[in-house]
C-alpha cells in the first residue's frame, strides 16, 4: 500500500530543506518583511472568512516550494483520497478513517465490508435529533415527570474531550436552563463534585465509551447509576435517565442500558476524531441540532477545501508543513496553540490530544523503529491574555524556538467595543513582537524616553534585547459560531495528517493509550487485599505497599 520511498531523510527535497535551514539561521524576518512589501499577500490564504497569515515564518517561496515537493513526494495527495475513500489507512487496527464522512452524510455511498456507512451515520443523526429536541423542548420527561435541567456526560479522552471543548466554544448557542456536566476522571471527587449540585429527577447521564471496556468511565458510571437508583428506586426508571453511546452494544445492554437508548458509533471513527458522531450528544443537546449540524457544515467545508485545493492553497497543507519545517529542520520541540477568544479556553486540551495522540509515533508505516527524524512535536497552550501574562516570557526571551498558532475573532456575540479592541490590540502586538523582536537601538530608545540615565541604560540594556525572530502563524476569522468551529477543527485534524503522512506514521493508531488500559487492569486486582505485593519491579512494589500499608480501608 505505501509506495513511497522508504527514507524520508534521502529525498532531495529533504535535503534541500536541510541546506535552507542553515542559509535561514543567519536571516531575520524583519528583512524578510522589509525587502518585500508583498509578503502578507503571497503568504497568507483564505476560507471564506477564516484567514490564515503565515507570512511571519522563517520562510522564503525556494522553502515553501521544497516543503510542498516534501509533501508530493512522500506522495500526500494519494493518501488524502485513501482517507476519503475510506480504505484501511489505519493499518495496525485494520481499520478505515473516516470521521469525514459523519460531516458529508450526503455525499456518495462508501462501503465498508458491504455495508453503507453513511445511511447509518443518517440514521444516527436523525437519533439524535429526536433527543436533543425532545430535551430541550421539555417533552423527555424523568420518572416523576419533570423536564431534564442538568445532562452528564460520562467518558474520557476522546468520549470527553471534544464535547468539553465545543460545548464551551458554542455556549452563547446553548440554552441556559439547561446544565451540562463532564466527568472524566476516576478520582471520586469529580462525580461526587457533580452529583452534588444535581437531583436524579432532573438529570440525563449520557455514558460515553466506544469501547465500553474502559475502567474510568465504567467505575464512573456505576456511581451514577447507584447514586440514581439509590433515590429512584425502580429499575425501570433508569430508561428516562440513562444513554450511552458506543460501539459495544452487548457491553452497554448489559451494563443496564435498554437497546433503544444506545447510540452507535463505529470502529472507523477514532475517539479523538469522534466528537462529530454521536460522542458529540451532549454538544447537540447544549447547542441543538441545527447548530451541531452547522458544525458538522463546517467541518465539511474543510474537508472540501483539504481535498479539492492544490496544495499551495490547501490550508491545512500549509499549516502542516511550516510544522514540518520547524520540527525537521529547524530544532523546535515544542508548539504552542493560543487562542485569544474566551470560548475557545479548552481548544488547547483539545489539540493536545489530537496532536500528540496521531503523531507520538517512533516506528513507521512498514514497522520500522524512526532513528533519523523526529515525529510530532509536544503540543501547549492557554487563553493568549493568560499565556502573556505568564509564559510567554520564554517565549520572547528564552533559548527555546516555540512556533505558535494565534487564534482569534474579528468580532464576539457581544463585542463590547473596549474589550474586544483591547483583546485585538494584544493579538496585533503580540504577533508583531515575536516576529521584530526589540534592537540595541529601539531598547536604548525606550530607556531614553524613560529618563535614564547612560551608565543605567548600559547596565539594563542586554535585559531589555529582544531576538524576535519567533514564527507565528494568525487564524482570524468573522464569529466563533457552529460552522467556524468545525471549520477550525477540521483544519487542524488534517494538518495532523499531513504531518503523519510525511514523517511514514499511523496517526490513527493508540497503543500508548492501550498500554495505560492493560496495566492498570492488571494491578486492580492486586489492591483488593491488603497482602503485600512482589510481582513488579521493587520500585513498583514499594509504591503499591506503601500505599496498601497507609490507606484507611487496609
Ligand atoms: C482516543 C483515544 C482515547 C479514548 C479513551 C476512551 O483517540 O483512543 O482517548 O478515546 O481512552 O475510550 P473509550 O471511548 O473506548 O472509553
Amino acid at each position: 500500500m505505501d509506495s513511497a520511498p522508504e527514507s524520508r531523510t534521502a529525498l532531495p527535497p529533504w535535503q534541500a530543506l536541510q541546506r535552507q535551514a542553515e542559509a535561514i539561521e543567519s536571516v531575520h524576518m524583519r528583512e524578510l518583511f522589509d525587502s518585500d512589501p508583498g509578503r502578507f499577500a503571497r503568504f497568507s490564504l483564505a476560507l471564506d472568512d477564516l484567514l490564515l497569515d503565515y507570512s511571519k515564518n522563517r520562510i522564503t517561496d525556494e522553502i515553501r516550494e521544497q516543503l510542498l515537493e516534501l509533501a508530493r513526494q512522500c506522495e500526500l495527495p494519494t493518501w488524502i483520497e485513501r482517507m476519503f475513500r475510506g480504505e484501511m489507512i489505519n493499518h495496525t487496527e485494520q481499520r478505515a478513517v473516516l470521521h469525514t464522512a459523519l460531516r458529508d452524510p450526503e455525499s456518495d455511498p462508501i462501503l465498508i465490508e458491504g455495508e453503507d456507512v453513511l445511511s447509518q451515520v443518517r440514521a444516527v443523526l436523525a437519533q439524535m435529533r429526536e433527543l436533543s429536541d425532545a430535551v430541550r423542548s421539555r417533552q423527555w420527561r424523568g420518572y416523576t415527570g419533570q423536564p431534564i435541567t442538568d445532562v452528564v456526560n460520562i467518558g474520557v479522552g476522546g468520549s470527553d474531550l471534544g464535547p468539553v471543548m465545543a460545548c464551551e466554544a458554542l455556549r452563547p448557542y446553548a440554552i441556559h436552563d439547561l446544565r451540562m456536566h463532564f466527568v472524566s476522571n476516576v478520582d471520586e471527587n469529580h462525580i461526587l463534585d457533580t452529583l452534588e449540585s444535581i437531583k436524579p429527577e432532573t438529570t440525563l447521564f449520557i455514558i460515553v465509551s466506544k469501547s465500553f471496556t474502559t475502567q474510568d468511565t465504567l467505575v464512573n458510571a456505576k456511581t451514577a447509576r447507584k447514586w440514581f437508583r439509590r433515590v429512584a428506586g425502580d429499575e425501570s426508571t433508569i430508561e428516562r435517565h440513562f444513554i450511552a453511546v458506543s460501539d459495544n452494544v452487548p457491553a452497554a445492554v448489559e451494563f443496564g442500558i435498554p437497546e433503544s437508548n444506545i447510540f452507535r458509533m463505529w470502529d472507523w471513527v477514532g475517539g479523538r476524531y469522534s466528537m462529530w458522531s454521536a460522542v458529540g450528544l451532549s454538544i447537540a443537546i447544549s447547542v441543538g441540532m441545527d447548530h451541531f449540524e452547522a458544525m458538522l457544515q463546517g467541518a465539511c467545508d474543510m474537508d472540501r477545501h483539504f481535498r479539492s485545493a492544490p496544495l499551495e492553497q490547501n490550508m491545512p497543507v500549509i499549516l502542516g508543513l511550516l510544522g514540518i519545517w520547524y520540527n525537521n529542520f529547524l530544532g523546535a520541540q515544542t508548539y504552542a496553540v493560543l487562542p485569544y477568544d474566551q470560548h475557545l479556553k479548552y481548544l488547547p486540551d483539545y489539540l493536545r490530544q489530537m496532536d500528540m495522540e496521531s503523531n507520538g509515533k517512533s516506528v513507521d508505516r512498514r514497522g520500522n523503529p524512526i532513528t533519523d527524524y523526529e515525529t510530532g512535536p509536544v503540543l501547549f497552550g492557554q487563553l493568549g491574555i493568560t499565556g502573556q501574562h505568564a509564559f510567554y516570557q520564554l517565549m520572547h526571551q528564552g533559548t527555546k524556538l516555540i512556533p505558535a498558532d494565534i487564534i482569534a475573532p474579528i468580532t464576539s456575540l457581544h463585542c463590547i467595543r473596549d474589550h474586544h479592541r483591547t483583546l485585538m490590540s494584544n493579538v496585533f502586538a503580540q504577533t508583531e513582537a515575536f516576529m521584530r523582536g526589540k534592537t540595541d537601538t529601539e531598547a536604548r530608545a525606550d530607556m531614553q524616553a524613560q529618563g535614564l540615565d547612560e551608565a543605567e541604560i548600559e547596565r539594563l540594556l542586554p535585559y531589555r534585547l529582544f531576538p524576535g525572530n519567533k514564527p507565528t502563524n494568525t487564524l482570524l476569522f468573522r464569529t466563533l459560531d457552529p460552522r467556524t468551529l468545525g471549520r477550525l477543527i477540521a483544519l487542524y485534524e488534517h494538518k495532523v495528517f499531513v504531518q503523519g503522512v510525511i514523517w511514514n506514521i499511523n496517526s490513527f493508531d493508540q497503543w500508548g493509550v492501550e498500554l495505560g488500559k492493560q496495566l492498570a487492569a492488571k494491578i486492580l486486582p492486586e489492591l483488593e487485599d491488603s497482602n503485600s505485593i512482589d510481582s513488579h519491579d521493587a520500585s513498583t512494589n514499594g509504591l503499591i505497599n506503601y500505599y496498601k500499608g497507609l490507606r484507611p480501608d487496609k
